[in-house]
């Protein structure tokens, strides 16, 4: 029996694996005066392989050659999910390795200057990927939603005459262990499946989309670079504080020049030391989207690092947009510099119509625009981290983001064993080490909806919480969840409690009037046991596009209409108290696995999978706009909400 990306595959390859480390930094790529950056996406050759055992490209070694020469190849678009390009159901439906590969003219000045570190990045490839260039494996990586990186100069300079062949091979294999976790079920009954048949069970509710999700690059760096930056900012009276510390590799010592720079560019601090605090006089703070007039106002901090190597002398350059602002818990409330924050937002997916989950601009500049238009002030990242490049629209625009890692569909024992927990703990390590310095990203979520009333949830969630409070004090660390109040092993743990509730639809259906005792009772609950402040996480109700009744039933646009306003009404009496956020489910409707309960897909979206308005957008775009107007200081440009 084989497991395709189990013992057999992927199991294997996990023995010599380079796991992933986070003893070097993560910074989003960036070209300066000494970084260039060069793009890789577009077509790439692109095989799945079909194998019983899924294992051929191993056997045959497919990264020893181009891939066109071991088999047919297709084209496949980079970044994007394989699964809807096609007409294939079982490219579609496939679960095992698949391989990508492009030829790369770099540049030749890259390969004559040996002082030139190149580096390949893959911004996200979902599950296990390893790489290879020109047939020499560089990297593999666990793990779907993060960054992972190679540098590959020496090998490119082994032959400059050779054009780079990079080669991926990305299985989506989720077993017990990954994150999200999954089991392979083999169907042995000869009489009902055929051959070989054998299904990814998955635990949560969206299409286990996968391939090279976001951006391919190569970028350069000189040999002595700027590694890593992290900035923690504070401010006391007017004056802002930027804590800040730099890390070099390359070079022993380093020669320094830290400068903060405004909007305009001019310079408000500096300093020549590795670590220190930039102090900002009339100090600009970074607000939230309609909280102040001037939302979303960064500096940047430009790290300037020289280094000689005699007979020349190098110099990298590194800038990183800061945004000052602090974030406080306290038992009724969630400060922003100090002043209450109201989460009146959504939750999402990276998830659209051919590409799936691969990162499309169109779609996320579309996705800022609707969420504006609806007045929402902040999002959560269900269920896994999202694109960088979403992130900086984010500290942009001001809008508040809760970062929420893969851990969805932690439901089996045997996921809070030792090994789930150690991949946890490192995935925490590689999402605080990419997103620690987004000015909008305000408190990390660890999980949604575990069984966390499970004997084994109290430790994994107790040594979790406290490792990612370990990697960022700075932040509150909550989990998602949907479990009882008096049986959540975890709840003691976390700064803020996030509750996801369907009532009237998964409990009790089609009973609307259940709705405000039964939230009520939620929350009284949860406050009563904890007294700690209370996002409803998720609420909603599918609702197929046109579908309409009057008395409304589920399923309709009346239906999630009424169940919104329902949950809307106690929203109201609670957030005076100690209810600090709730967050639409969701923002759009999204694809998942085929089964019973979803007609094409997760109806629960205030806007179609295309971006167009159901009739509860404009109930929530009502609500928010008005809570906006209670408790912020709305932008001049927004007095017409409907202008933007
Ligand atoms: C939930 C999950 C989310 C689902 C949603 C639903 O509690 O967190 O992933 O999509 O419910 O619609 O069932």
């Amino acid at each position: 029996m084989f497991l395709p990306g189990g013992p057999g595959v992927l199991g294997a390859l996990c023995l010599c694996a380079v796991f992933n480390t986070v003893d070097s930094g993560m910074l989003f790529p960036q070209e300066s005066s000494s970084r260039e950056v060069k793009e890789l996406n577009g077509l790439w050759d692109f095989r799945a392989d079909k194998s019983p055992n899924r294992n051929q490209g191993f056997e045959r070694a497919w990264y020893k050659s181009r891939l066109a020469e071991t088999g047919p190849v297709i084209d496949m678009p980079v970044p994007a999910s394989y699964n809807d390009i096609t007409q294939d159901p079982s490219l579609r439906d496939f679960t095992g390795w698949v391989w990508y590969e492009r030829e790369v003219v770099v540049p030749a000045r890259w390969v004559a200057d040996e002082g030139t570190r190149v580096v390949l990045r893959v911004g996200s490839a979902h599950y296990y990927s390893i790489v290879w260039v020109n047939g020499v494996k560089v990297t593999e990586h666990e793990g779907g939603h993060l960054p992972f990186e190679a540098e590959i100069g020496s090998l490119i300079r082994k032959d400059p005459t050779t054009p780079c062949r990079i080669t991926i091979a990305v299985n989506n294999t989720l077993t017990l262990k990954t994150l999200p976790p999954g089991t392979i079920q083999y169907m042995s009954d000869r009489t009902k499946y055929p051959d070989g048949f054998f299904v990814q069970n998955i635990y949560f509710d969206f299409f286990n989309y996968a391939g090279i999700h976001r951006p391919v690059l190569l970028y350069t760096t000189p040999k002595a670079y700027v590694d890593d930056i992290t900035v923690v900012t504070d401010f006391l009276d007017n004056t802002g504080l930027v804590k800040y510390t730099v890390s070099v590799q390359g070079a022993t010592t380093a020669t320094l020049k830290v400068t903060l720079m405004d909007k305009d560019r001019h310079c408000v601090a500096s300093s020549s030391d590795q670590s220190g605090v930039l102090k900002v006089v009339d100090v600009k703070l970074w607000w939230p989207y309609l909280m102040h007039e001037n939302p979303g106002y960064l500096y940047s901090l430009e790290v300037r690092q020289s280094q000689t190597f005699l007979p020349r002398s190098t110099q990298d350059v590194y800038t990183l947009p800061v945004g000052i602002r602090t974030v406080n818990v306290t038992s009724t409330q969630f400060l922003i510099n100090n002043k209450p924050f109201y989460f009146h937002g959504v939750n999402k997916h990276e998830d659209s119509d051919i590409r799936g989950k691969g990162l499309d601009w169109p779609l996320i500049v579309k996705d800022f625009n609707l969420m504006k238009w609806l007045g929402a002030n902040s999002f959560r990242t269900s269920h896994y981290p999202y694109a960088e490049e979403i992130l900086q629209m984010c500290d942009r625009h001001g809008i508040v983001v809760i970062d929420e890692c893969p851990g969805v569909g932690i439901k089996d024992i045997r996921s809070f064993g030792n090994a789930s927990l150690t991949h946890h703990l490192a995935v925490m390590d590689e999402l605080v080490r990419r997103d620690k310095n987004h000015p909008s990203v305000v408190m990390w979520s660890v999980a949604n909806e575990p069984a966390a009333e499970m004997p084994p949830a109290e430790y994994y969630f107790k040594t979790l919480i406290k490792h990612t409070k370990g990697l960022d004090p700075t932040r509150p660390v909550t989990y998602i969840t949907d479990s009882n109040y008096a049986r959540d092993k975890g709840a003691p743990y976390v700064d803020v409690i996030c509750v996801n509730s369907y009532f009237s639809w998964y409990h009790d259906p089609g009973h609307l009037e259940v709705i405000p005792i039964q939230l009520n009772t939620q929350f009284e609950n949860w406050y009563g046991k904890y007294h700690k402040p209370i996002i409803q996480s998720e609420y909603g109700a599918d609702a197929v596009p046109g579908l309409h009744s009057d008395p409304p039933m589920m399923f309709t646009e009346e239906y999630q209409n009424v169940v919104l306003q329902k949950y809307h009404d106690v929203f109201d009496q609670k957030r005076k108290q100690y209810v600090i956020g709730e967050l639409i489910w969701n923002f759009a409707d999204f694809m998942t696995a085929q089964g019973i309960t979803r007609v094409v897909g997760n109806k629960k979206g205030v806007f179609t999978r295309q971006r167009q308005p159901k009739a509860a957008a404009f109930i929530l775009k009502e609500r928010y706009w008005r809570l906006a107007n209670e408790t912020g200081i709305l932008p001049p440009w927004t007095k017409y909400p409907c202008s933007l």
